[in-house]
């Protein structure tokens, strides 16, 4: 038996954020870094030994490299297969998927989502479990124990696999198929959506669309399933090549980076009537009609309020979910269905209890995040089908769906105000000030309005029991109006904050407001709360979502 111990580097600051493992490429770059972060998760994974696990990431610099690593690594550990996506790519969703269909040990996802790319840009690695989410905070907690102290990584010294074509290979013992990327996940989205339906309105001619994939893992998705299954239109799927650096852009799919979908859709009135991108990874989606944006936050309301009508949910909704940032649009939804609806803290891994314990159907985020429990990750083609599919059944377009939903829901007005890369000891500093003031906020009126609950949000799960405290201070107005600030667990360079504005409108005569003027009070009540101006010593946001 060859000896494939290696002596490891200990690092200390491999620390999971929100989704996985985030750094600087050059930080992954670092002699034994990544080995070091993945021997700890098979220390930790000890079911990986002799079982399957999947590998695949969004295509990014550095992918490649990893991939081979991570390969050498598992076949040292004792894996007994690995199924690896074509040119190592594998979109969120899809590895999500592929563990929950092949009975996988868990698999590694190779990406930084909507972070950028390049040898400048971001790096990471998630570890998901046998049910297909994310590992658990006490999962990743052990991880972070063991990468602090390891001594050796086991690693064997073959030679790389050739990832450019499928194919069966051996390391050792250790099997690998270079598998097709998207054939399990495109056929997923069949059973679960009506195609036959959908495509007779693309040939029709009534349906055209324009997918946005921003040269980041989705191009190849898209094409398979909305081009070849669907029929689209055959220019719908733009920046559809995956690139090492997304081309040098931001894989965001918002109003400020997803630019060529929006130039696309406003084009008058030979645009396509229906316009999506998606993000580096895939999990995260925006959905757009001809000189309209649907929120995210609305989005899953809608979704829940029509899911019945679509073939994978007509057996109806067992509960839903969103994270505590987004807007409480579900809540109402929920609430005339008569279904339970969990505010959990942000992040997709707070959903995977609920979704094994058969709690809830739906959840998502306002961070263009939404799925179901057909996996255990967003997901954001799923998303776009979703929308095709309730266009194909209910013959409206996407303004007309979501003001008939805010006609009988009322209308939640809502944005996103990012701060970004703040020096963290001045964004928690600041988040420090707003959580020993909340406490005496409760009660107090502000522009003429009653604070009527002012905390730090705690979650307790209903499944595990386990507790999540200071998860963002949350000001919630009588009015139904609220402010929810928190920093963000994503991001690679200092601290960012987030501030999230919503206001509740029942009236559909002012269901016409810009977002920002519709806001503006709470926007001002806000800065002035956190003293964010003063602070950071911005006058105004990095972004505005
Ligand atoms: C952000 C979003 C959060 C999302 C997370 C991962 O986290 O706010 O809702 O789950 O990204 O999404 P944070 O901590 O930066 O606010 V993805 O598509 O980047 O995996
Ligand atoms: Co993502």
């Amino acid at each position: 038996m060859k000896n494939n111990s290696k002596p490891a580097k200990p690092y200390f600051d491999q620390k999971p954020g929100t989704s996985g493992l985030r750094k600087k490429v050059t930080v992954f770059q670092q002699p034994g870094y990544l080995h070091n972060f993945v021997q700890s998760t098979f220390n930790t994974a000890s079911n990986l030994k002799g079982n399957l696990l999947i590998l695949g990431g969004d295509g990014r610099f550095y992918n490649s490299q990893a991939i081979q690593i991570i390969l050498k690594i598992a076949a040292a550990n004792g894996v007994k297969h690995v199924m690896v996506g074509e040119n190592g790519l594998l979109s969120t969703p899809a590895v999500s998927h592929l563990i929950r269909k092949y009975n996988a040990a868990g698999g590694f996802i190779l990406s930084a989502s909507h972070n950028p790319g390049g040898p400048e840009g971001d790096f990471g690695i998630k570890f998901n479990i046998s049910n297909g989410g994310h590992a658990p905070t006490s999962f990743t907690d052990t991880v972070f124990e063991t990468s602090k102290t390891l001594s050796h990584f086991q690693m064997t010294d073959d030679a790389d696999i050739p990832l450019d074509k499928q194919q069966t290979c051996y390391m050792g013992e250790m099997k690998i198929d270079v598998i097709d990327s998207v054939q399990d996940y495109a056929e997923l989205m069949e059973h679960l959506f009506d195609f036959p339906r959908i495509k007779q309105l693309f040939k029709s001619g009534v349906l055209s669309m324009c997918f946005d994939a921003m040269h980041a893992v989705t191009g190849p998705y898209a094409k398979e399933i909305f081009e070849k299954r669907l029929s689209a239109n055959n220019d719908a799927v733009i920046n559809g090549i995956p690139k090492e650096d997304f081309a040098g852009g931001h894989p965001d799919p918002n109003l400020a980076h997803a630019t060529d979908l929006l130039n696309k859709l406003n084009a008058g009135p030979a645009a396509p009537v229906f316009g999506a991108a998606s993000d580096g990874d895939g999990d995260r989606n925006m959905i757009l009609g001809q000189n309209f944006f649907v929120n995210p936050s609305d989005s899953l309301a809608i979704m829940t309020a029509n899911a019945h009508l679509l073939p994978g949910y007509k057996m109806g909704i067992r509960g839903v979910a969103r994270s505590l940032p987004t807007s409480r649009a579900v809540d109402k939804v929920a609430e005339s269905m008569g279904i339970e609806c969990y505010e959990t803290p942000t992040g997709w891994k707070f959903f995977g209890n609920l979704l094994d314990d058969k709690r809830i159907t739906l959840c998502g985020e306002e961070s263009f995040g939404s799925g179901s429990d057909h996996i255990r990750e967003k997901d954001g083609l799923w998303a776009v089908l979703f929308w095709l599919n309730l266009i194909a059944v209910k013959k409206q377009s996407i303004e007309e769906i979501t003001r008939s939903h805010w006609q009988h829901f009322g209308r939640h007005y809502y944005t996103r105000h990012d701060y970004e890369a703040i020096d963290s000891d001045i964004a928690n500093e600041l988040m420090q000030k707003l959580r020993e003031k909340s406490d005496s906020l409760t009660g107090k009126k502000l522009s003429g309005q009653k604070i009527i609950i002012s905390d730090d949000f705690s979650y307790t799960d209903p499944v595990d029991k386990s507790i999540t405290k200071n998860q963002g201070i949350r000001i919630i107005f009588e009015n139904e109006s609220r402010i929810v600030y928190r920093l963000s667990g994503t991001g690679t360079e200092g601290a960012t904050l987030r501030i999230y504005i919503e206001k509740y409108e029942t009236n559909p005569e002012h269901h016409n407001i810009e977002t920002q003027t519709a806001l503006a009070d709470l926007i001002t009540i806000a800065n002035e709360i956190s003293a964010v101006k003063t602070l950071s010593g911005k006058q105004v946001p990095d972004v505005i979502t």
